[in-house]
C-alpha cells in the first residue's frame, strides 16, 4: 500500500545541524539534485542579497504607508455557546483585516505572546522574500516574548490572508484576511463581505498537536494482519470523507465545528442589504484538511476572481475552495434573508453567514440543503482575464513535482522525500531570475493535495486562472508556469496543514 515512498531516491545526507542553527538554512549550500545525480556547487540567492532589495524597490510605490500590529496569544473564544481556550491574533479567532492599496507600504509590528515561537507568513504576496514568514528558510523565529516588525509594499490588488507558518499554530486562530485595493477598480458592487472559513477542533475535541499524533500513527495502526484496516476510525481521523467533486478522499480530520469568521450557525455573521444590491464575496478558505463547497441555494455566484487576480467571469451555482485558496464574487441580493453556506466537501457540517433585506423569516440552519449541486467550480478550472494572462514564450527551465504519500502511512511527501528544515534545499527546484518556470504537479496518491508556492502567481495551463494555491486530484497532472520574477528562497508546499506538518515541503530556490 506504501509504493509510492522514497524507493531508489538518494538516501538522504544530514548536514549535522540542528534546527536550532537558523543559519545553516540561510547559507548557500551544496545541493543534491532529484535526480541523484552528483552534487552540484550552486550560489543561491538568499534572502539578504540585493537582487532581492532591488526586486522590491522595483515594485510600485504610493509613498503611503499603513501601519497595523498583531499580538499572537493564547485566548478565550466563545463557540457554540461554549468558552474554548485557543491562540489567535488581537484577542480573536480569524484576525483583524489588514488592508492597504496596491503601492502602499504595510508595516506590521508583531508581539508574540505565545508560549513557542512564531512567525507569519502573507499567503498569496509577491513580497520581499525576507518578509516572506517562513521560519528557519526566510528569517529566524521570533521566540516566545519577542517581537518583529514586518515591511513590504503590496504589490498586487486582491484578497489575501495572514497566517502563522508554523502550520499547527494555524489550526489554532492565528490567521486573518489581507486586502489589497487597486485604487483604479471600477466598484460594480455594493457592499464587500469579506469571510475566512476553517475547520475547527482546537479546545473542543482536542488540539491538532493530538490530531498530528494520531494521524501519523497513520491509518493502518487499527490494523491486524494487514486485514480490515478499511473500518478504523481514531478519535480524530476521518475515514470515508469521499468526494466525487475532488476525485476521492476529501479529507483525514474529522472537525466538529466549522466557522465563518470565527463564528458557529448558531450565531452567525450577518450583513445587510437592500433587495437588489450586489454584495462583492471575498471567500478565503484558512481550513487545515477541508474544502468547502460555497453558494447560496436557489441564487447563482458570478466569480471574478481567485486568489486575488481577475478571472473571466463565469456565473455558477457554487465555488470549492481547497485549503489556502480564495475566491471573489458577486451576488445579488432578493428580499428577505439569504443564508450563504460553506458546505464541508466529503465531510457533515456546515459552515453559514447571512444576508439580512429587513423582512423575512430567518433561516433555520438545519432546513438548509445538505448539498449545494449544480454548476460548481473550483479556482484552478477558471480562466485568467486577459489583463492578467501571462504572456506567451517558451519554457526555459521545467520541474516535475510528484506528489507522494498515502493516508496507510501518513508518509506525504514529495518526490518521495520528508522536507527537512535542516537540509532545505535537497531535491530543491533550482530557477534563475528571468526564467519562464512550468512546474507539473504530478499526483500519485489517493487524494487530492492543495499545492501552494511563495511569493509567486503562476498560471494554471496556457490560460487557465493566475493562482498561488491550485487543486490537484488524484491521479491527475496540473502544469503550472511562472515568471522567475522575485528573487529569492521560496517555499513551496501542500497546503493542508498536516501534509505539511509530515513533510509535504520544498524549496522554489533561486540560484545566480
Ligand atoms: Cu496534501
Amino acid at each position: 500500500m506504501n509504493s509510492l515512498t522514497a524507493q531508489g531516491l538518494p538516501r538522504r545526507t544530514f548536514l549535522g545541524v540542528t534546527l536550532g542553527a537558523a543559519s545553516a538554512a540561510l547559507l548557500a549550500a551544496c545541493s543534491t539534485p532529484s535526480d541523484g545525480s552528483a552534487p552540484s556547487a550552486v550560489r543561491r540567492v538568499m534572502s539578504t542579497d540585493e537582487a532581492v532589495r532591488a526586486a522590491e524597490a522595483a515594485r510600485p510605490s504610493s509613498g503611503r504607508t499603513v501601519s497595523a500590529s498583531l499580538r499572537a496569544a493564547p485566548l478565550t473564544a466563545n463557540l457554540a455557546g461554549k468558552p474554548v481556550q485557543t491562540w489567535g491574533y488581537n484577542d480573536a479567532i480569524n484576525g483583524s483585516l489588514l488592508r492597504g492599496s496596491v503601492g502602499d507600504r504595510l508595516e506590521v509590528a508583531l508581539e508574540n505572546a505565545l508560549p513557542e515561537p512564531t512567525v507569519v507568513h502573507w499567503h498569496g504576496l509577491a513580497l520581499a522574500n525576507d518578509q516572506d514568514g517562513v521560519e528557519m528558510l526566510t528569517q529566524k523565529d521570533v521566540a516566545a516574548g519577542g517581537s518583529f516588525s514586518y515591511g513590504f509594499r503590496l504589490a498586487h490588488p486582491g484578497t489575501y490572508w495572514y497566517h502563522s507558518h508554523v502550520e499547527l499554530q494555524r489550526e489554532r486562530g492565528l490567521y486573518g484576511p489581507l486586502v489589497v485595493d487597486d485604487p483604479s477598480e471600477t466598484k460594480d458592487w455594493d457592499h464587500e463581505w469579506v469571510i475566512v472559513l476553517d475547520d475547527w477542533m482546537d479546545g473542543v475535541t482536542g488540539t491538532p498537536e493530538d490530531v498530528l499524533k494520531e494521524l501519523s500513527g497513520g491509518m493502518g495502526g487499527g490494523m491486524s494482519g494487514g486485514m480490515g484496516g478499511m473500518q478504523h476510525s481514531g478519535t480524530y481521523m476521518a475515514m470515508g470523507s469521499m468526494s466525487d467533486f475532488l476525485g476521492g478522499d476529501a479529507g483525514d480530520v474529522r472537525y466538529p465545528l466549522h466557522l465563518f469568521n470565527g463564528r458557529t450557525p448558531e450565531d452567525p455573521d450577518t450583513v445587510t442589504a437592500k433587495p437588489g444590491d450586489r454584495v462583492r464575496l471575498r471567500l478565503i478558505n484558512a481550513g487545515g484538511d477541508t474544502a468547502y463547497r460555497v453558494g447560496a441555494p436557489g441564487l447563482k455566484l458570478t466569480v471574478t476572481h481567485t486568489d486575488g487576480y481577475p478571472v473571466e467571469r463565469k456565473d455558477v451555482d457554487a465555488v470549492v475552495l481547497g485549503m489556502g485558496e480564495r475566491i471573489d464574487a458577486l451576488l445579488t441580493v432578493p428580499a428577505g434573508w439569504t443564508p450563504l453556506m460553506a458546505r464541508p466537501e466529503g465531510k457533515a457540517g456546515l459552515a453559514l453567514g447571512r444576508i439580512s433585506t429587513g423582512s423575512g423569516k430567518e433561516p433555520d440552519p438545519a432546513a438548509l440543503p445538505a448539498r449545494l449541486g449544480g454548476m460548481v467550480v473550483d479556482g484552478g478550472q477558471l480562466s485568467s482575464a486577459s489583463t492578467v494572462r501571462l504572456a506567451s514564450r517558451s519554457v526555459d527551465v521545467k520541474h516535475t513535482v510528484r506528489l507522494t504519500g498515502s493516508m496507510m502511512a501518513y508518509d506525504w511527501g514529495l518526490n518521495g522525500r520528508r522536507f527537512d528544515m535542516a537540509n532545505p534545499y535537497e531535491g530543491a527546484l533550482e530557477v534563475r531570475q528571468g526564467q519562464r518556470v512550468q512546474i507539473d504537479f504530478v499526483n500519485e496518491g489517493m487524494m487530492w493535495h492543495p499545492m501552494h508556492v511563495h511569493g509567486h502567481t503562476f498560471q494554471v495551463g496556457d490560460a487557465g486562472a493566475r493562482k498561488d494555491t491550485v487543486i490537484v486530484r488524484p491521479g491527475r497532472t496540473v502544469s503550472v508556469f511562472l515568471d522567475a520574477d522575485n528573487p529569492g528562497q521560496w517555499l513551496y508546499h501542500c497546503h493542508n496543514a498536516y501534509h505539511a506538518a509530515r513533510g509535504m515541503m520544498g524549496v522554489l530556490s533561486y540560484v545566480a
